[in-house]
């Protein structure tokens, strides 16, 4: 039929066969070839039932995304999954891997589904920012009911095929050959008389049930979980759709529904932070033969928060992991410390008691660095200290055995430096993870001037090993997410001397969509970190380069956030709601006062503008360093790092989508106003002069 979809017949059953790696995606050539396959068969008098099979690792993984946004192509799939319902043959889709979005909807629109064990289903669109547009709104509560569509359709969550046999979005489970199984299913399906069986013509879940209520609930659930979210309400509009007016009408409010979400500005960014994820692993200058370390030991240096974080992440790949500590009191409390961390999740229903024993089997701990002599890669985690790190990496030099990969995951030291202190620069890397480690997605891939291909592409499977977004950053202070986010703090609070309040300043970046506000974030790590880091810019910085005072002055009045129960915001014993400070106003007052500056009301759009345009010029800056490779990457680690949210794609996405021109001009201002720190980047005022966009690179 085309290149990508094929059509076989096997006695009484065709067999539609799509080949499009590497995720089957439902781009054009593989609708024509489903259209036409599909009219072929039921043209054809001597097949009697049909069975929809696909090649390589999964079953169609939905729409293929990188059309969006450009001229659409007909058919449409909406029309194609149309079609095949309509069939009068009874049809089967055959899932293995994942039937996502398009993929699941021409699922439905067989007449029968059966599915690997393994396989999972679901409807991710909202995650892009979209809504099942080619009838899954209006298919899949006639399969599972209006409430359970909801949730799996405002959550962009699959669920396994055990659950979809359960829920009746598939038929039966299946082992083996995929084709030979579909065959089968379909040859019965022929010996027991059953003919089509159209989705769409069902209403026994849509009958005698309150569905108007699960509706109400869910629309209050978004309101509040996602409130500046397009998409999330009108897929709740496009499910009621579905049992509020009759089929045709309902794809019809789909299909308005799906438009809308379609050139919304937040399905740009979130496509875009798609593909930038994907794009992130992909190193420019790797030659493609270039081999990768087998990685089965791993070790960790330093059993505090970070270093047992780190050795969750390894245990949670299956890969034995020991935890150097430099007494048996510190190395049995790391243990404790992970078997704790493992407790918290065993008790929040994530984890069994039984997984926690595999995998603390999996962690040990050591005193003595020859007990080290066998791990394939080993990361340190000790205190920010150039002389502790050179301790460390003269012993594991010394220690561990050729080939081994030496880690840092030192967040503001030079790599350089560290990898100096072994007669190995060429296997030392940093990897700096995020904390919590064993929660957070983010890993930065430091590359020093002398780590070899090998260690740098061990180093991005390794992340891979350990379910990270891994991203490829080059030496300088604080790498790419500390170093732009030092900015964004300490304009945060310059807006305090100004006349903001962490109330507002939080409440503003909450609503353009960041997970925390700046001050609350302060709370949680604690006013005291980076107080040495602070001091030692006031002894260096030139004098231009002034920084604010508030964050010292509470530290120095021992208000260090939630640890003291006190910070920019009050908690009480036990609990991380914050509450009013009544002590802040007459600090803010003070330093206001101190500054010579008389506090003003400050708007939203000002305290947008001062903390996002202060990441963006010190990204533009990273990009011309060659710090990150591509300004997507830069966007990556802030959307999986920082909390910035993916609906507004990246700083620099969202720079982009502002228009150069106006973020320079204002920074520009801020550069008069404010001095040094705003500099603009050369490479702002450059592609904001030619009109070009940070993704034009
Ligand atoms: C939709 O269906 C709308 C419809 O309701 C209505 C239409 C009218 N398109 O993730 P991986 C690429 S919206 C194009 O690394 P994994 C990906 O970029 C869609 N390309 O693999 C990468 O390319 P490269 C709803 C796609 O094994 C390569 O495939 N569906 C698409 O870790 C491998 O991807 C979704 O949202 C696509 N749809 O995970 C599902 N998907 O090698 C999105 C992937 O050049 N996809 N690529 O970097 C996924 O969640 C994962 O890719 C999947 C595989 C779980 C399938």
């Amino acid at each position: 039929m085309s290149d990508v979809v094929t059509l076989e017949r096997h006695g009484a059953i065709a067999v539609v066969r799509v080949n499009n790696p590497p995720v089957n995606a439902l781009g054009i050539a593989v609708r024509e070839g489903l259209q036409n396959s599909f009219n072929a068969a039921e043209a054809d008098p001597a097949v009697k039932a049909i069975v929809l099979v696909c090649e390589g690792s999964t079953f169609m993984a939905g729409a293929d995304i990188k059309e969006f946004g450009k001229p659409p192509k007909s058919p449409g799939l909406p029309e194609v999954v149309n079609g095949i319902e309509a069939g009068t043959k009874p049809s089967v889709a055959v899932i293995h891997g994942t039937a996502l979005g398009g993929g699941l909807e021409v699922a439905v629109s067989c007449h029968y589904r059966i599915a690997l064990k393994s396989a999972k289903v679901g409807l991710p669109e909202v995650k892009l920012g979209l809504l099942p547009g080619a009838g899954g709104t209006q298919r899949l509560p006639r399969l599972v009911g209006v409430a359970k569509a909801l949730d799996m359709i405002v959550s962009g969550d699959p669920i396994s095929a055990s659950e979809a046999l359960e829920l009746g979005v598939v038929d039966a489970l299946i082992e083996g050959d995929l084709t030979a199984a579909g065959i089968a299913y379909a040859e019965q399906l022929l010996a027991e008389g059953k003919g089509a069986r159209r989705t769409g013509e069902r209403t026994d879940k849509l009958d005698g049930v309150d569905n108007a209520a699960a509706v109400a609930a869910k629309r209050a659930e978004v309101s509040k979980k996602t409130p500046g979210l397009f998409s999330p309400q009108r897929c709740v509009s496009a499910v009621e759709a579905a049992f509020t007016l009759p089929l045709a009408e309902g794809l019809k409010r789909e299909r308005e529904l799906f438009g809308e979400c379609l050139v919304s500005p937040q399905r740009a960014a979130l496509v875009h932070a798609f593909f930038s994820e994907r794009q992130a692993s992909k190193i420019d200058d790797l030659p493609k033969d270039t081999p990768v370390r087998e990685i089965n030991r791993a070790g960790v240096i330093g059993g505090g928060t970070m270093g047992v974080g780190i050795a969750i992440c390894f245990a949670n790949a299956g890969i034995p992991v020991k935890i150097l500590e430099i007494s048996s009191e510190a190395r049995d409390k790391a243990l404790e410390r992970a078997r704790d961390t493992y407790g918290m999740s065993v008790k929040r229903g994530s984890l069994t008691e039984d997984a926690l024993e595999k995998r603390m089997a999996l962690i040990s701990g050591i005193t003595d660095y020859a007990d080290l002599n066998d791990v394939d890669v080993v990361v340190e985690a000790v205190f920010e200290d150039m002389g502790v790190k050179q301790k460390v990496f003269e012993a594991l030099d010394a220690n561990c055995k050729p080939g081994a990969i030496l880690a840092s995951n030192t967040s503001s030291l030079d790599l350089n430096a560290i990898a100096a202190f072994t007669k190995r620069p060429e296997d030392v890397v940093g990897l700096h993870f995020f904390s919590p480690a064993n929660v957070m997605r983010l890993l930065e891939v430091v590359r020093g001037a002398k780590t070899s291909f090998e260690v740098l592409a061990t180093a991005m499977a390794i992340g891979k090993k350990l379910k990270k977004v891994s991203v490829p950053v080059g030496v300088c202070d604080g790498f790419v997410g500390n170093r732009m986010v030092f900015q964004y703090g300490r304009e945060s609070e310059f807006l305090l001397e100004e006349g903001g309040t962490p109330d507002q300043i939080d409440g503003v970046l909450r609503k353009f969509g960041l997970a925390m506000g700046p001050f609350a974030m302060r709370d949680l790590s604690g006013l005291d970190i980076g107080l040495a880091i602070r001091t030692r810019q006031r002894q260096t910085l030139p004098a231009e380069f002034k920084l604010p005072t508030i964050l010292d002055k509470m530290a120095e009045a021992g208000m260090l956030g939630q640890k003291t129960g006190k910070g920019f915001y009050l908690y009480e014993k036990g609990s991380r709601a914050p509450l009013t400070n009544p002590e802040l106003p007459a600090i803010l007052e003070a330093a206001s006062k101190q500054q010579g500056i008389e506090r003003r009301q400050l708007t939203d759009e000002y305290i947008i503008e001062r903390t996002i345009y202060a990441l963006i010029n010190e990204g533009a800056k990273i990009l011309e360093e060659g710090i990150a490779q591509r300004s997507s990457d830069i966007d990556v680690i802030y959307l999986n790092g920082y909390g910035f949210p993916a609906h507004q794609g990246g700083p620099m996405f969202y720079a982009d989508s502002i228009g150069l021109d106006r973020v320079y001009a204002r920074i520009c201002e801020f550069h008069q106003q404010h001095g040094a720190w705003w500099k603009p980047a050369p490479l702002l005022e450059k592609l904001a002069k030619e009109g070009r966009k940070f993704a034009d690179l």
